[in-house]
């Protein structure tokens, strides 16, 4: 049985990943930090599965600030393979805490590698890189070969992170790879991120609890994917003979106003009679387009993927209808 690490675990792709390594008959070990509330919502379903916890997955406290809890957790588990899935993810919140998001998803990628070399390891480890490190695109569509241009702290985090990851490949020999993801988007996205935050509000309203949605920029353009589709990508990257790095994309750009008309026209309604513009969502500086070619990744790893733009905005807005108790059969078009 092979042993993978997630940190991440709670996240929307910790998730997705778990259930996919658990199908594929893993022990997995996921890195949760301490919250005073509880943070795992979206793996609850498996840990109140007798068959599955303690059994195939174990939780272990650590967090990405604290190498000495990270070294630990890697002496115990001695995984095969290490999914970095950690960070602050919030683009918009990493213009307000800008240290804290270098400390965690940039330095914090650093204190994973360096534990591997600390233990002594001999895993294979996934960064999870971003679109977002291209920020003032710099060629259209974005490849493994685009420079980057960061517009963010989050960003800025990110580049330090796949430098580091290449720099353990090429100084160690790690196997080592970074899976530059752009937006992939589910049920189980934050509520803060644009997609979810629209499939919230519009079953709020449809219920009557919410009459308006106050939104930042809407003419950004996002390649949006499946997260359940992108998790399969890391996974793959992992099977690979050598580490390398890989866009993963679906190939089509769409702007807000696009999600907007896909998602209240799910359900026959016109969003601009909802929703209003509130500078406090707008960023100090904004990623404009973005827009992925998935070539490499169709090509060396066989992966692509599967659920379209339409189909994705109906997946989101058919879970949070029924979230809501409402009937996405009798709502939906
Ligand atoms: P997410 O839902 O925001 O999950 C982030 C995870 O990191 C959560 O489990 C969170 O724990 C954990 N975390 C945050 N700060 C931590 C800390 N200091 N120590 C330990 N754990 C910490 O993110 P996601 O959408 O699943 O994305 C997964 C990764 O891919 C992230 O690194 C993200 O930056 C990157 N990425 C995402 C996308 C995308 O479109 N989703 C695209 C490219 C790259 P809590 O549950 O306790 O908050
Ligand atoms: O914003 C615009 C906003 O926060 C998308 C993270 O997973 O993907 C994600 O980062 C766009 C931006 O995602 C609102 O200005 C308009 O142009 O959903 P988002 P993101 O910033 O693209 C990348 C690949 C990651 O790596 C990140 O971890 O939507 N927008 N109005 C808004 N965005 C938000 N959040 N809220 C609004 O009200």
């Amino acid at each position: 049985m092979k042993k993978a690490l997630i940190t991440g675990i709670t996240g929307q792709d910790g998730s997705y990943l778990t259930e996919l390594l658990l199908a594929k008959e893993y022990e997995i070990h996921g890195m949760v930090r301490r919250s005073s509330s509880f943070n795992t919502g979206r793996i609850d379903h498996l840990c109140f599965d007798s068959a599955i916890k303690d059994k195939r997955l174990f939780l272990h406290y650590g967090d990405l600030g604290d190498a000495s809890a990270i070294n630990r957790i890697l002496q115990k588990v001695k995984p095969q393979e290490i999914y970095h899935l950690a960070a602050q993810s919030h683009v918009r919140v990493s213009f307000d805490i800008p240290e804290y998001t270098a400390d965690v998803t940039g330095v914090g990628t650093m204190r994973i590698l360096d534990a591997i070399r600390d233990v002594g390891l001999d895993t294979r480890f996934y960064q999870a890189s971003s679109s977002e490190m291209y920020g003032l695109v710099q060629e259209v569509p974005q490849t493994e070969k685009t420079p980057f241009y960061p517009r963010s702290p989050y960003a800025c985090a990110k580049v330090y992170a796949y430098w580091a990851t290449v720099n353990y490949r090429e100084s160690y020999g790690l196997h080592g790879s970074n899976g530059i993801l752009f937006n992939h988007e589910s049920p189980r996205r934050g509520e803060n991120f644009v997609t979810r935050k629209i499939t919230i509000a519009l079953a709020r309203i449809l219920a009557g609890k919410q009459k308006k949605l106050a939104l930042g920029n809407l003419d950004a353009k996002r390649d949006w994917g499946y997260a359940k589709d992108y998790v399969e990508a890391m996974w793959l990257m992992l099977q690979q003979p050598k580490g390398d790095d890989y866009v993963v994309a679906t190939g089509e750009t769409h702007s807000i106003r696009e999600f907007l008309d896909e998602a209240f026209g799910a359900v026959g309604r016109d969003w601009k009679e909802f929703v209003t513009q509130d500078p406090r969502f707008l960023r100090p500086a904004e990623v404009d387009l973005l827009i992925g070619d998935p070539a490499k990744a169709r090509r060396a790893l066989g992966w692509q993927p599967r659920v379209t733009f339409k189909e994705l905005v109906q997946i989101m807005v058919r879970a949070d209808l029924q979230a809501e108790g409402l009937d996405p059969d009798r709502l939906m078009k």
